[in-house]
């Protein structure tokens, strides 16, 4: 295989293990092989939209065997590319949320006028033989802006959030436009076959497209291969976190702060897909009927702070302030408080010892493309001991991790028995599902997600 390129809205120093899921996935893979890492720098400037940063338009710097190539950008793109079309249109439509979405045309022009200006950055860094793997739904039209300036080299897409079905897909005023970009890559991979479902269905029946074998659909003069390549995680890397210093302090404050409760622990980013109200109805709902719960029981709940400046966040967190005081307020005791919630981001070494100390794990987004909580859950606990993890059949997760108690989130009522049912699951079922799910973790972890789709893209047909 040639040099690898990896093109993502943010680029992270590969050198350093702080940052979370993605970054953490992609730094490994390129460790590994060396290659360049292409992206947005972070950086917000005032300069002209559509324009070069006065200071040259591409970062540069070495970070062992790889190079980060960074661009600026100028606040009106970063609003309209970013905050508009990326996290206004398309993170609300493909998580099914047609309510929460801003259809402003301005955004639209900002997402093609920064992927067209991204294309032209890179093209000149690329060398023949290059591989291209581009990630997630910030970049859906970037392959075909570098095929329009003769990129000939393989192009990989990877989304990492859900696709919805064909009628949801087609509220989007540019939907067609959006998935026939897609056909100018050699392959496309999603999380779950219920993506990929959802796309087969969709580019038959709005694009016309035309299968042509496995996994293969021409449309025009263009054949894309897709695939299902579930996201991992590093399954050792991270058990061995959980035994550093760090993690283990974290473990023995929990456990000497919550010596006689059991601790439900729930760790998301604050977003309206994660299902944060719902969850903690749901615990609610199992305080009022399972009184024995009630002094015995706390949730945790670590919500780190996210895209406060779209305003669908602001509605959430003061959503979440209020039911987390309601249920305070209305079960507390004076030496017990039923939730703690906390509106910050845990540090990566010590989140494997909170995980360790949680007797069950709620992960019970209303969509979510996988999850990537639910594996590093697993990947923390005891074997001789382990926790239970509660998770949304919603979760592109769920299609792998059968042996999890599987919950509708939005059945209020269901999600408090099923809760009650992890609280009560003696040791030798904690230990067999345990032990079921750490292997199906282990089988396809992020080395096996990372080589599977390279693998497949260096030998799709062309
Ligand atoms: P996210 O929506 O960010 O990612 P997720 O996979 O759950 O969701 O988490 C990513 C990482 O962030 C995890 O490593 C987790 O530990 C970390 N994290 C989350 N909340 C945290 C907190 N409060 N404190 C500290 N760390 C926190 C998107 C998609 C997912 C998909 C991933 C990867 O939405 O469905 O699993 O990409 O493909």
């Amino acid at each position: 295989m040639g040099r690898l390129v990896i093109v993502s809205n943010r680029v992270a120093d590969p050198r350093k293990t702080a940052a979370g899921g993605l970054a953490v996935a992609l730094a490994d893979v390129l460790n590994r092989t060396g290659g360049l890492w292409f992206g947005w720098s972070g950086r917000i400037t005032e300069h002209e939209a559509g324009a070069a940063p006065p200071d040259g338009p591409v970062h540069r710097q070495q970070a062992g065997p790889v190079t980060l190539a960074t661009v600026d950008l100028a606040r009106a793109d970063h609003d309209a590319y970013y905050l508009g079309y990326a996290n206004g249109v398309l993170w609300p439509v493909f998580h099914y949320r047609l309510d929460l979405a801003n259809f402003d045309a301005g955004f639209i022009a900002g997402y093609r006028r920064v992927n067209r200006m991204l294309a032209q950055r890179l093209l000149p860094l690329l060398q023949p033989d290059d591989v291209i793997w581009i990630h997630d739904y910030h970049l859906i039209p970037m392959a075909a802006e570098l095929r329009a300036l003769g990129c000939t080299q393989r192009i990989g897409f990877f989304l990492h959030i859900p696709l919805p079905p064909p009628l949801i897909l087609a509220a989007i005023p540019a939907h067609d436009w959006l998935v026939r970009a897609l056909f100018e890559h050699d392959l496309v991979g999603f999380q779950s076959e219920a993506d990929l479902a959802h796309f087969s269905r969709y580019v038959e029946t709005e694009l016309g497209a035309e299968p042509a074998g496995p996994g293969r659909w021409r449309l025009g003069e263009r054949t894309v291969r897709a695939g299902t390549f579930p996201i991992g995680i590093d399954v050792d890397e991270f058990a061995a976190l959980t035994h550093a210093p760090e993690a283990r302090d974290m473990y023995t404050r929990m456990r000497e702060e919550y010596s006689r409760r059991r601790l439900l622990i729930g760790v998301d980013r604050l977003d309206y897909s994660k299902g944060l109200p719902q969850r903690l109805r749901a615990f609610r709902e199992l305080l009022l009927r399972h009184p024995d719960t009630r002094n015995s029981a706390t949730l945790i709940q670590i919500a780190s702070p996210s895209r406060e400046s779209v305003l669908a966040y602001n509605d959430i967190l003061r959503e979440m302030e209020t039911l987390c005081g309601a249920i305070n307020g209305d079960f507390g005791e004076l030496d017990w408080m039923p939730v703690r919630y906390i509106h910050r981001t845990v540090a990566r070494k010590r989140l494997p010892g909170l995980y360790r100390a949680g007797r069950v794990a709620l992960v019970t987004p209303l969509r979510d493309g996988m999850n990537l909580v639910a594996k590093e859950f697993v990947a923390a606990q005891d074997p001789a001991d382990p926790g239970v993890l509660v998770l949304s059949r919603f979760a592109g997760a769920a299609e792998q991790l059968r042996e999890a108690i599987l919950v509708n989130p939005y059945d209020i009522e269901a999600t408090a028995q099923a809760i009650q049912a992890a609280l009560q699951m003696p040791v030798q079922e904690r230990r067999a599902r345990h032990q079921a799910l750490l292997a199906g973790i282990r089988r396809q972890d992020v080395r096996w997600w990372c080589d599977t789709f390279l693998g497949a893209l260096s030998s799709a047909p062309r």
